[in-house]
């Protein structure tokens, strides 16, 4: 557990859940359509509580702070990205929704700001989405950092935890036709409490499919989290300019 400057660091202290909707995958250079961060102190998930249903969904932790917002991504959606998100340019502009820009910032800054140090933001599949495209987006209005903060990807914990203990932890989910082990988080919300998570494809609703999940193994994710966390410095953008990327609509 160690800190930017190699210096030993506290066990973090807040997880910030994040879940971002886009305009399409990686390959078509993105743009956020909507954010959700909510920051759960880790002595909630370290005392997650059940109701009595077998395998019940855990409790949702009472005390969160929540940022949920909706951008003008100012490109296309792509058709798979409107449809399975229920958001599209026009809903967008109807709505007078705003770009990504200094507000958002003042906004994650304030957020951030109210929550104890040191923190992880915590995303599903985050190393190679969420993460390079929030990455992008600062960048492309000129800030490049969040000081210290760091973050993990809840997948590849899940991966990492599942192969050092020969899938004793069996986090893979459904198994899919083709026989393979899939870690969406889908797949292991259907697979730990046998239902559909609420709300897929909103930002609020993954991220809080995200944290159930996280909860049903807090312990053993929060020690993984503790010794693997990256610097959100460390993450590479997902691409450079998205400015560039901007298209009259
Ligand atoms: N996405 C996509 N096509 C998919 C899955 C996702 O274009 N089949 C894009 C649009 C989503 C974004 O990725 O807004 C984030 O995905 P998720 O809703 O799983 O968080
Ligand atoms: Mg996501
Ligand atoms: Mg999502």
């Amino acid at each position: 557990m160690y800190s930017k400057h190699n210096l030993p660091r506290k066990p973090f202290q807040t997880y910030v859940f994040m879940d971002l909707e886009a305009t399409g995958l990686p390959f078509s250079r993105p743009r956020i359509a909507e954010l959700c961060l909510i920051a759960v102190s880790r002595h909630a998930l370290e005392n997650t509580e059940y109701s009595n249903t077998f395998r019940s969904v855990p409790v949702f932790p009472r005390v969160v702070d929540k940022l949920s917002l909706c951008v003008n991504p100012q490109k296309p959606f792509t058709p798979v990205a409107s449809t399975i998100t229920g958001l599209s340019n026009d809903l967008l502009n109807t709505n007078s929704r705003q770009c990504f820009n200094i507000h958002i910032i003042h906004m994650l800054e304030a957020f951030l700001k109210r929550q104890p140090a040191p923190m992880c933001f915590v995303a599903h599949n985050g190393y190679n989405y969420d993460f390079p495209l929030l990455k992008a987006e600062l960048n492309g209005i000129g800030f490049s950092v969040l000081n210290d903060v760091y973050c993990a990807d809840s997948l590849a914990a899940m991966k990492a935890l599942d192969k050092a203990n020969n899938h004793f932890y069996q986090f893979a989910g459904q198994q899919s036709i083709s026989g393979r082990k899939t870690y969406s988080l889908e797949g292991l919300y259907l697979k730990f409490f046998k239902e559909n998570p609420a709300d897929s494809h909103t930002a609020e609703g993954d991220t809080i499919a995200l944290i159930a999940i996280f909860q049903w193994r807090a312990k053993d994710l929060i020690s993984w989290m503790d010794l693997n966390a990256k610097q959100f410095d460390e993450i590479k953008t997902m691409f450079k300019d998205p400015l560039k990327e901007q298209t009259k609509l």
